[in-house]
């Protein structure tokens, strides 16, 4: 199986199925000289782990991550760090019963018919759990931006199924189990969760990622412009099924007069953009949108077929996530990071010579 690495110079590969021993990556060409101990990768590790509240899976999972490589005297060295979390909670007896069949919406019989093989016991490879090394991956790409370009990266839950939320207070996402930056709202979500566990049914989300203070000039035109990167990492994510930046969508109906964030001395005097011209940052604050499918292991009954063709009834079984949208929050904001710290790389590359005399805009 190819393609488990991303970025050109910031590269970071994965490894590791849900029920395995363990996950793991290697994250090649970080820049020396960052500081860098486990407890700066936990507290991202932390945000995304299973088992923190009744609305996400039961799997519990403390995933702690073990430095293996690229740090010395707390300082990496410039060489590949690797990072290791072992699963500790598998249950691989709820998988017995779907072993032959394919769930409806999975990646169960996709990977069956490009590998002929798969292991079937919490997804394996396709699982969300996957996810946890490019969060482990996205925070050491998340303090570098920080300590040297000031960048901040946040996200938010920005819909629910049909409750759209705002995302005025961004600092108490960290402070409730959906990411939500509209704690009004809070009562709402847990009555909409607590219903939908009853049915047995999963649901839709929308994350939203907010990253500011980006430089100017991050992106490669022209098949590697910013927002095609951005797009290429976030769309990576399981269960994603679009991507929007900035106005996104709502673009098809605009008029260039509205469409365009107007300049001043003062800076842009909006953004509908979602931070990038021509494919490179512009200054303003990067905004990406992401879909996220409904969780396909559901346990309301369906139909399906099995290894053999036959047609078979499925319900599936154990500890899944109602909304994988509720976890996606810190797993979309360490895409965007690993996006932005390989561009900012490749950008330094080739510009850093370069001397520009118009003045750099703030952003909005
Ligand atoms: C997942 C199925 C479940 C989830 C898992 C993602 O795995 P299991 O059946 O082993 O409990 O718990 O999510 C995680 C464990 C995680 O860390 O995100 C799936 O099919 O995607």
């Amino acid at each position: 199986m190819s393609g488990n690495s991303f970025g050109r110079l910031f590269v970071v590969t994965t490894f590791g199925e849900s029920h395995g021993p363990a996950l793991g990556c290697v994250v090649d060409g970080c820049p020396p000289g960052l500081p860098l101990s486990a407890s700066d990768i936990q507290t991202d590790l932390e945000r995304r782990r299973p088992g923190k509240s009744r609305h996400t899976t039961q799997r519990n999972e403390a995933d702690e991550v073990e430095i293996l490589s690229g740090v010395f005297e707390g300082q990496t060295t410039g060489t590949p760090i690797g990072l290791v979390v072992r699963n500790t909670d598998q249950r691989s007896r709820d998988y017995g019963d779907i072993k032959d069949k394919f769930r409806p919406g999975h990646a169960d019989y996709s990977y069956q018919q490009k590998y002929g093989i798969r292991d079937y016991r919490g997804g394996g490879r396709a699982s969300a759990r996957e996810t946890t090394m490019r969060v482990a991956a996205g925070a050491i790409a998340r303090k570098y931006l920080a300590e040297r370009l000031g960048v901040t990266i946040r996200g938010y839950l920005a819909q629910l199924g049909p409750i759209t939320l705002a995302a005025g207070q961004l600092d108490a996402t960290d402070d409730n189990p959906f990411f939500c930056a509209d704690p009004a709202r809070l009562g709402e979500l847990e009555s909409f969760m607590d219903e939908l566990r009853e049915t047995g049914d999963s649901i839709g989300a929308k994350i939203s990622v907010l990253a500011q203070n980006v430089p100017p000039g991050l992106g490669e035109p022209v098949f590697d412009k910013l927002e095609a990167a951005l797009a290429h990492g976030l769309m990576s994510i399981n269960a994603v099924k679009g991507i929007e930046l900035g106005a996104g969508f709502a673009a098809i109906t605009q008029r260039g007069s509205e469409h365009r964030d107007e300049m001043s001395p003062d800076g842009f005097a909006k953004n509908d953009a979602g931070g990038t011209l021509g494919g490179i940052s512009s200054g303003q604050d990067i905004l990406a949108s992401i879909a996220l499918k409904p969780t396909s292991s559901i346990s309301v009954p369906g139909q399906t077929i099995d290894r053999e063709g036959k047609s078979v009834d499925i319900v599936t079984a154990g500890r899944h996530d109602p909304c994988v949208g509720l976890r996606a929050t810190p797993i979309a904001e360490a895409m965007v990071a690993l996006v932005l710290m390989d561009h900012y790389l490749r950008h330094r590359a080739q510009n850093a010579d370069v001397a520009v005399s118009t003045p750099a805009l703030k952003g909005r």
